[in-house]
């Protein structure tokens, strides 16, 4: 059977001016493409619904969006923080719990990478440009890239090794990465740079990326065993 597998929604008003659940369909195509059923889990912020909500999925996509609220790992916002909505962080780690009290396997993109470190105790360079120094690659690329733009060498032994090997090149869409590593998270990747590109949990089935394989996906299937060792660790055993 193909596993069902929900994308976390996200935050956005639409044309009309109705705050709406917002998912690209990037997102939900690549997990068809794997051979997985999504389904959208529009936000709210009642939490008690969301335990019935995560019994009824065998796994959980975090999207890319907007930054995450540095409150929660206790700095004061940068002058280059974009917009951040505290309420749909608070819902995304609500559901990132449940997943983990499941050992339901996750996959995380872009923002998805960053509020999962920052729920597990870490914290983020809130703007690589001026708080990374070290970093000499452009990873905020202007427009929305299909193609590639800087490669990631993969720690040997990680999951992304396994499917990937030592090194490969990868869109670049963030303005933010990990900085302070979360608890029970290895490094997985890293840009020429320095900079955070992956992660995975030691112990849960929790990997995370943060590049956007999503939209390689709609160019190429370069990215296709990402999504489809994913979908295939989300089959009911
Ligand atoms: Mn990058």
């Amino acid at each position: 059977m193909k596993p069902i597998i929900a994308v976390i929604g996200h935050t956005d008003v639409n044309s009309f001016g109705s705050p709406t659940t917002s998912t690209p369909l990037a997102y939900t195509s690549s997990i068809e493409k794997a051979g997985g059923v999504p389904v959208i889990i529009p936000f709210t912020e009642d939490h008690s619904i969301l335990p019935a909500m995560a019994d009824l999925v065998q796994g959980f996509l975090l999207t890319g969006g907007i930054d995450i609220d540095p409150g929660f790992y206790n700095e004061p916002p940068s002058s280059k923080l974009w917009a951040v909505d505290k309420a749909l962080d608070l819902f995304q780690m609500a559901l990132l719990e449940l997943a983990m009290e499941r050992k339901k396997p996750l996959l995380a993109i872009c923002r998805g990478t960053q509020l999962v470190n920052v729920a597990l105790g870490g914290s983020l360079f809130q703007d690589i440009p001026s708080q990374f120094e070290a970093s000499t690659l452009k990873h905020m690329q202007d427009k929305i890239s299909f193609d590639t733009d800087h490669a990631v060498e993969i720690e040997p032994g990680s999951r992304l090794h396994a499917l990937f090997g030592p090194r490969m090149e990868i869109n670049s869409r963030h303005h933010q990465s990990i900085k302070q590593l979360g608890q029970g998270l290895d490094i997985t990747a890293r840009a020429p740079d320095g900079v955070v590109e992956a992660a995975q949990h030691q112990t849960l089935p929790m990997d995370l990326v943060q590049w956007h394989p999503e939209l390689m996906m709609q160019k190429n299937n370069d990215m296709l065993p990402l999504f489809k060792s994913f979908v295939e660790r989300c089959k009911i055993k």
